[in-house]
């Protein structure tokens, strides 16, 4: 029996207030629209920027289905939808590619002008919600709402990939994996025989190491106050690694002393502004470049002193490393099965949207890198 065409109810997690569990509901969620997509969720993991909008570090319209790395199968199809069809293998994109707008076209920029991220409207682009549960409308998190067993995108959001992936591991495409290695190829571009450090071992700053070292760096320092992050973090590429509570000298002191003034690039990979003001300090005055990756909590400013600019570091971010997502994302996807990077490690949990909260206090208690649920 088809489901195309009516609403299905399914499970879900729910955000309903700040500061608050998840609550696993039944959930209605109604056909696609013209040029909308609906996907049934395989796997998605849990990552920090869910938990910023939990925490209200992030403001989002409440109540909302979080959820922005995760990887599926389309069920459905709305009318005008071409890029995709029902059975192929999909990762939703927080940040989507329309292909139109000037951002798109401009060779550069990636963050399309129908992201939700700097929109903020909880909805998908008609401005309306495909979620229901007990009777009120429910908010689209990043236009994918992946902590959902169905979900519905718009097309721009949606882009298929190989049919032999592995689902439960290249979900981390969708978000950590690309956001951390893009931040250092693409944004960064680090360059081969560089010097690099990483603020916060987490999944996106493992994925920055990655991206380092596939670049070619020769040495990448590693930053973190939990030293359990270390051994990970040599694993994928860290060449050493040191925690800030280990010196009573500012940080950013002890890197350009350890490095005889010459970081190249420096990446904050936690959101923090006091490591985001280190991070742009520990990189060279005169050619250090400085990524921010983390987000920021809201409505804080950072001040600093414009002539640590003007001697010529470069200060830099981005959302979802750099990367134009219909684009690359079929393509990082491919490297993956060719085996020129490897997403085991970062996988350190396996567990099921029932236990979704007990995977959010592994991540909070640092216990966690990445917690993949299988839907
Ligand atoms: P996760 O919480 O797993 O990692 C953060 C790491 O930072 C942990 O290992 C902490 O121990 C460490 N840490 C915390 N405070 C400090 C400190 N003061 N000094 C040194 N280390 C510290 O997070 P994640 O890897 O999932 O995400 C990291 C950030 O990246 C987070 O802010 C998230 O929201 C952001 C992000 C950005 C983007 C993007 O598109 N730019 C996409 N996804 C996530
Ligand atoms: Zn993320």
């Amino acid at each position: 029996m088809t489901t195309a065409g009516k609403v299905i109810k399914c499970k879900a997690a729910v955000l309903w207030e700040i500061n608050q569990p998840l609550s696993i509901e039944e959930i209605e969620v109604a056909a696609p629209k013209a040029n909308e997509v609906r996907i049934k969720i395989a796997a998605t993991g849990i990552c920090r920027s869910d938990d910023h909008v939990i925490s209200g570090t992030l403001t989002y319209k409440l109540p909302v289905i979080l959820g922005h790395e995760a990887a599926g199968i389309v069920e459905s199809i709305g009318e005008g939808v071409t890029s995709v069809k029902p059975g192929d293998k999909v990762i939703p994109l927080f940040n989507p590619q329309c292909k139109k707008c000037n951002v798109c076209k401009h060779p550069n920029g990636n963050l399309c002008t129908s992201n939700d991220l700097t929109c903020n409207t909880g909805t998908l682009k008609d401005g309306t919600s495909r979620f229901t549960c007990r009777g009120k409308t429910i908010h689209h998190f990043l236009g994918i709402s992946t902590f959902s067993e169905y979900t519905v995108v718009d097309e721009v959001s949606v882009v298929k990939i190989d049919s032999s992936s592995p689902l439960e591991k290249v979900c981390l495409v969708g978000c950590g994996f690309s956001t951390g290695y893009g931040s250092a190829v693409k944004v960064a571009k680090v360059t081969p025989g560089s010097t690099c450090v990483v603020f916060g071992l987490g999944g996106v700053g493992l994925s920055t190491i990655i991206g380092c070292k596939s670049a070619g760096a020769s040495r990448i320092i590693g930053v973190d106050i939990n030293k359990d992050k270390f051994a990970k973090a040599k694993e994928v590429g860290a060449t050493e690694c040191i925690s800030p509570l280990d010196y009573k000298k500012p940080i950013q002191d002890v890197l350009v002393e350890m490095t005889n003034d010459g970081i190249d690039f420096s990446f904050e990979v936690i959101g923090n502004l006091e490591t985001m003001t280190a991070a742009l300090l520990s990189c060279n005055k005169a050619f250090g470049v400085c990524v921010i990756v983390g987000v920021p909590p809201n409505v804080s400013n950072l001040s600093i002193n414009p002539m640590l600019l003007l001697t010529g570091r470069t200060w830099k971010g981005a959302i979802f490393g750099g990367f134009k997502s219909k684009d690359e994302v079929p393509k990082l996807v491919s490297d993956i099965l060719a085996k020129k990077f490897k997403l085991d490690p970062l996988i350190t949990h396996a567990s099921t949207l029932d236990k979704i909260n007990e995977g959010f206090d592994m991540l909070r208690s640092g216990k966690s890198i990445r917690t993949v649920l299988t839907l």
